[in-house]
């Protein structure tokens, strides 16, 4: 577990005491928190195994009042607070770094309401994405979003992260598809924008505020999404391919010839690849390792169309020697096969014994430099011996449709010596290459003191104006997403 970036507690926060928490009881009842050892262990520790808190107390509200009035005492008596949504970040921001109290979004699960003709969705924001997901599915829609986190992460921890994923190519960011948040604010106000409207200018567009804003200005207890009905012909291809610039031409070609009916394109490169084998069963979908892989989903509402139409696109691909191999999923079960691979990516890496996380955005041309660049830095120039280097592989894989790479170092420990040569080399590389040291995955306690990499000193400033006017005493999800030092 790594030590966070040598904070001090701030003491200004009170330390909880059994007063505080009889007060809380009164609030949510005698099931609704949780204070023993052993089950307070998983809400402390962050998926990646490498952030860890202390908290000594989980609570379990049920409804946005009880979150209202919890905040509101929370915020007179200086108790510190992190939401917690799935705990799926990958970026330390849902767990702890000291006592701070962990405020669970899982009990508050209920789904509001559909319009079956428009496809807005209203639900509490402790919903799983894939309980949604799947609920949509019997109505014929489904979520403008997907990650492989889908059966853990929550729509209000999606929201508070704006989680990108797989389908951010055809459905957009969720700046577009949220249409309205209930939100309570530090204080205990609780902020009711549930808006089901698609266009509404009246005044400042106070939701966006919130998307992205991890839990640090106010706590989403409400979400209004707009859905997309779900197509009904989807095919989904992998194709092996020599190198990167045959991935860009892959990617120019599919936007062309599959246009309106593309909704996914995502690479990922040898090395991930192996990995990937390494820890989970596969079967060969290919007879021979290539460099580059890269799935290709197709979604429309007419399959003969749409076969035909990817037919011809991956018949130039091999016949212009952009593509080397390639299969097509023949039914949903291959369709989920291929999927797999791709979504299992994290976890197989989560199995090495160390990972270094990396998820920037750049133009699509350099990222096949960038994690070049980073190998050389590493392992072949000359830091570390070959035989001694802690560094066992440096992998990618993305959204390239989204200009999204995920750069994976993995290590035999976590070792300072191999943090220390890549924060912040790699941050100045993206900065010189006009990038974005977070895509999607966000700050929390992992990025935040470099976001100068990203926004400038007026941008930072601002933002922590805007936080002090929200969260003047700073109680929700301090020490992460600003700079601290
Ligand atoms: P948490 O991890 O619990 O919290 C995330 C942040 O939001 C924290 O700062 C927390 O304090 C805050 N928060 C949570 N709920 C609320 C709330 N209701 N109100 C206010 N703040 C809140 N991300 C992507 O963008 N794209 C991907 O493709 C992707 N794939 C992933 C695959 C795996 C296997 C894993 C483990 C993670 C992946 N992620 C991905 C990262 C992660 O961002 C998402 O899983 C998800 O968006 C986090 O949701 P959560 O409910 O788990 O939130
Ligand atoms: C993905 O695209 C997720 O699979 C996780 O954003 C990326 O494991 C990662 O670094
Ligand atoms: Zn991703």
């Amino acid at each position: 577990v790594e030590k966070f970036p040598g904070y001090n507690r701030n003491h200004r926060f009170k330390k909880l005491t059994d007063d505080d928490v009889s007060y809380f009881e009164s609030i949510v009842g005698k099931r609704g928190y949780i204070c023993n050892v052993d089950e307070l262990s998983p809400y402390n520790i962050d998926w990646m195994n490498k952030f860890r808190g202390q908290s000594p107390l989980v609570l379990l509200p049920r409804n946005t009042q009880q979150i209202s009035d919890i905040l509101q005492y929370c915020n007179e008596q200086k108790l510190a607070v992190v939401p917690q949504g799935g705990n799926t970040s990958l970026a330390g921001g849902s767990v702890p770094i000291f006592d701070e109290i962990i405020l669970s979004m899982r009990h508050m699960n209920r789904i509001r309401s559909f319009d079956n003709v428009s496809g807005i969705l209203t639900a509490d924001a402790g919903c799983i994405l894939e309980v949604l997901d799947n609920w949509l599915a019997e109505k014929g829609y489904m979520m403008p979003l997907d990650l492989a986190a889908k059966g853990s992460c929550q729509i209000g921890g999606n929201i508070a992260t704006n989680a990108g994923g797989l389908r951010l190519l055809r459905y957009g960011s969720l700046h577009g598809s949220v249409l309205g948040l209930e939100v309570v604010l530090p204080n205990g106000t609780v902020l009711n924008n549930m808006s089901t409207l698609r266009k509404d200018n009246t005044g400042f567009d106070l939701k966006q505020l919130f998307i992205g804003s991890e839990g640090t200005i106010g706590i989403i207890t409400g979400v209004s999404i707009l859905t997309p009905l779900r197509s009904k012909a989807v095919n989904v291809a992998m194709l092996g391919l020599n190198s990167f610039e045959d991935v860009q031409d892959a990617f120019k070609h599919a936007r062309l010839e599959l246009s309106e009916i593309l909704s996914a394109f995502e690479f990922w490169d040898n090395q991930s690849f192996q990995i990937y084998k390494k820890h989970f069963p596969y079967k060969d979908i290919m007879t021979k390792d290539y460099p580059f892989y890269i799935l290709i989903e197709t979604s429309g509402s007419n399959k003969r169309h749409d076969d035909e139409k990817l037919t011809d696109y991956l018949g130039q691909m091999m016949n212009n020697g952009i593509a080397q191999d390639g299969v097509v999923a023949q039914d949903q079960k291959q369709i989920k096969d291929l999927w797999d691979v791709r979504d299992g990516l994290t976890g197989a890496l989560g199995k090495e014994p160390a990972v270094y996380k990396y998820d920037i955005s750049i133009p699509v041309a350099n990222i096949w430099h960038c994690a070049q660049d980073m190998r050389h830095h590493l392992c072949m120039g000359g830091v570390f011996g070959e035989k001694d280097s802690p560094v066992t592989d440096v992998v990618a894989y993305g959204h390239i449709g989204d200009g999204n790479v995920h750069l994976n170092i993995v290590t035999k420990d976590l070792d300072t010596r191999v943090s220390d040569l890549i924060e912040p080399y790699l941050f100045e590389w993206v900065a010189k290459h006009q990038g974005s040291i977070s895509a999607e995955h966000g700050l929390g306690v992992a990025k935040n003191e470099f976001l100068g990499y990203s926004k400038t000193p007026e941008m930072i400033e601002l933002m922590k104006t805007l936080k002090n006017i929200l969260d003047p005493n700073g109680i929700l999800n301090p020490y992460k997403y600003l700079p601290q030092t």
